[in-house]
């Protein structure tokens, strides 16, 4: 078993973040020799991934679960990185393969990267297309839309992608990626300027969001999207285990009603496992947690309670629909919910 999240960065002085490998993209008009295709691809993730949840939650808003299938991997990876032990006889039923890597080596012989989720496999080949985490989402959202169901959301609106843009990179270095470099710092320092880096941001999201129910405009954008996956981890894993403990969510009135609001919201909150989120964090980081025992808490029930932010007004789906219910099959098991 890995130590390092499959990224050799992870075990280094300073933490950095490896860039993703594969970044072909599917685009409608298959410039880059991807076509889009109903059925033809599947996407391949792990619930306990902030990065891979973002991908689950686009497709559940955007209605695209007939036209990408998933693939969920085990939270538990072994030296071969993740594997689908989830699945009868341990081999993912669509791909036939019994670990991610091998549609990692269909593409390319000896690649020398981590295997990383979320990925995007083009099934009838097994190769690999994209691990691109990054992008993944913004394609969804741009590239997929003559697969959207009828009534998805605009998650990024062309008038607010400036905007959009600016708070993603402030929340990717600072809070979705800020939470690993404290995690994984091997000096005080290094963790302290982290940890100071993602409170005293995450102070400034809290008070932008008294105000306004969204990140940016009236309705769920990608911002919240890349927010929520970092915030419904917090408490769990990121507070306890990267030490991220200035303050627990739900000690900040704001966020706490922010993503306990994002959590009720269709889309978002069925795709949570928080079994796979702390069996992962905490038995695969075995330098942070070597014991690997997985802690009780926190209490769950909290989720579920009201939140009062559709007094800010705002409207989550714009002028769309609130996505239908979690396809048989896609449903997180009771151990994960609250
Ligand atoms: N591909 C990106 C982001 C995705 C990512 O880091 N995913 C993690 C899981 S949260 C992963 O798959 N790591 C490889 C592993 O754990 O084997 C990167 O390389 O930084």
């Amino acid at each position: 078993m890995s130590d390092t999240d499959g990224n050799e960065a992870y075990g280094r002085k300073s933490f950095k973040r490896s860039k993703s490998h594969f970044t072909d993209r599917i685009t409608a008009d298959a410039r880059e020799g991807w076509p889009l295709e109903a059925g033809r691809y599947r996407l391949v993730v792990s619930r306990a991934c902030p990065w891979a949840s973002r991908a689950v939650i686009s497709r559940r808003l955007l209605g695209l679960e007939d036209a990408l299938s998933l693939a969920i991997a085990d939270p538990i990876q072994d030296d071969r990185s993740w594997r689908f032990t989830l699945d009868p006889d341990g081999r993912d039923p669509v791909l036939g393969i019994r670990f991610l890597s091998e549609a990692y080596d269909a593409r390319e012989t000896d690649y020398p990267g981590g295997v990383s989720v979320p990925a995007i496999v083009d099934v009838p080949s097994g190769r690999l297309v994209t691990n691109d985490f990054q992008q993944i989402t913004l394609d969804l959202a741009t590239e997929w839309t003559a697969l959207h169901r009828e009534g998805a959301p605009d998650l990024y609106p062309a008038r607010l992608r400036d905007e959009i843009d600016e708070i993603m990179e402030e929340v990717y270095e600072d809070v979705n990626n800020g939470v690993y470099r404290a995690g994984f710092a091997t000096e005080q320092e290094e963790y302290a300027a982290a940890c100071e880096r993602l409170f005293r941001r995450l102070e400034l999201l809290s008070a932008r969001l008294a105000r306004r129910r969204y990140l940016v405009g009236g309705t769920i954008t990608e911002a919240d999207i890349r927010l929520f996956t970092t915030l419904v981890r917090f408490d769990a894993v990121y507070h306890g285990h990267f030490k991220c403990n200035r303050w627990k969510l739900t000690e900040d009135e704001v966020l706490w009603a922010y993503v306990r609001d994002l959590y009720q919201t269709p889309g978002f909150g069925d795709t949570v496992d928080f079994d796979h989120i702390k069996r992962h964090y905490y038995q695969v980081h075995t330098g942070i947690n070597p014991t690997r025992i997985v802690p009780l808490g926190p209490d769950l029930s909290g989720w579920l309670t009201p939140h009062g932010r559709e007094e800010l007004g705002g409207r989550p789906f714009g002028d769309g629909t609130p996505p239908g219910p979690v396809p048989e099959g896609e449903r997180v098991p009771a151990a994960g919910r609250p």
